[in-house]
């Protein structure tokens, strides 16, 4: 007997179904999976192509574009527009907001190739986005909305063939790729409870530039945990949702070169930080930044703001709720 195992397309449609949806998202979705697997084919072929190295410009945060930052990104707004169902993106890859199809449904926060230290070695990088509904009752606000407003968010680990998503309260499912490229077995994503397997995540190069409090916290408990970084969101957060515990990327306040300070953090609030808070927190965890706010809950005043983030299991981001308000 052949065996099939279930494919992400037949568990949305199932879901949809079950909650007697429109099948505009399922098109959406399905422009986001096309996408994903022409990324993942343009990175595994990267090295061969000669395409892992720089464009030769400069984004919008002022840090070189990568030639495969530039394929992914051409990549994602062709299949989005495509699929008539988007009305404008936010991309870490453009400055402004992308301007799709005025009679779209949805907006689409996305960041298609985050991690790109990993690049030039064709290590894992993720392909991230959040996705929200345009107001169909009232007037139309545009783009900057809370995560909490999102219906999905969701993370591809690139090459390694394994998809990651949250639908608004329904919980965190995780897929991996199988031989014809199909995105396949659902498993829903909890955060372990017990301790045992947590890890801590976070640039142990910075260390130095933390603020005191952070500092603090970390030199009281690193020992408990054991310690894992890639520099590639995607990665570090997959790990901490399979075994609990805690990412951080803090607020770079002592940095030598103080050009190189980042008080609100480095992370991006709309295609990065919603995205992961957003699983985390269908998975049962948290995530807040230095004020002790949610994630989620941070109504942005641009596009490509940033924040600082600690996300993971529940009891370490309260411990860092404790820690801020002190
Ligand atoms: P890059 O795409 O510029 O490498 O940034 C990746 C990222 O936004 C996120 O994926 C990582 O968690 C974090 O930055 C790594 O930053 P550091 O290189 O400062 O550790």
């Amino acid at each position: 007997m052949l065996h099939f195992e279930q494919t992400f397309m037949d568990f949305l449609i199932e879901h949809q179904e079950r909650h007697k949806r429109t099948y505009h998202f399922l098109i959406l979705m399905n422009a986001i999976l096309n996408s994903a697997k022409r990324i993942q084919y343009y990175y595994l072929t990267g090295a061969l192509r000669g395409n892992l190295g720089l464009a030769g410009s400069v984004n919008v945060q002022g840090e070189d574009v990568m030639r495969m930052d530039e394929i992914a990104n051409e990549v994602v707004l062709h299949y989005l527009k495509k699929c008539g169902r988007v009305i404008s993106v936010v991309s870490e890859e453009n400055d402004d907001i992308v301007m799709l199809n005025p009679d779209g449904r949805y907006f689409v926060y996305f960041d298609p190739m985050d991690g790109s230290s990993n690049v030039p070695h064709n290590l894992p990088i993720g392909f991230l986005f959040g996705i929200a509904k345009r107001n169909l009752e009232g007037e139309e606000d545009m783009h900057l909305r809370k995560g909490r407003d999102y219906i999905c968010a969701g993370m591809f680990v690139i090459p390694t063939g394994t998809f990651t998503i949250a639908l608004k309260n329904s919980g965190c499912f995780r897929f991996h790729i199988d031989e014809v490229m199909n995105y396949v077995k659902p498993t829903k994503m909890t955060l372990p409870d017990s301790p045992k397997t947590w890890e801590l995540s976070f640039n142990p190069s910075n260390w130095h530039t933390y603020s005191e409090k952070v500092r603090n916290w970390i030199e009281q408990n690193e020992a408990k945990y054991a310690f894992r970084y890639l520099g590639a969101l995607a990665g570090d957060f997959h790990r901490i949702l399979t075994n609990g515990g805690l990412f951080m990327y803090p607020a770079i306040l002592n940095h030598p070169d103080p050009k190189k300070n980042r008080p609100e953090g480095k992370l991006r609030l709309m295609y990065e930080a919603n995205v992961v808070a957003f699983m985390c927190e269908e998975a049962g965890g948290g995530a807040i930044n230095e004020r002790g706010e949610n994630i989620l809950d941070i109504l942005p005043s641009k596009h490509h703001q940033r924040t600082t983030l600690y996300v993971g299991s529940k009891k370490l981001v309260e411990e860092m709720r404790e820690v801020f308000r002190s």
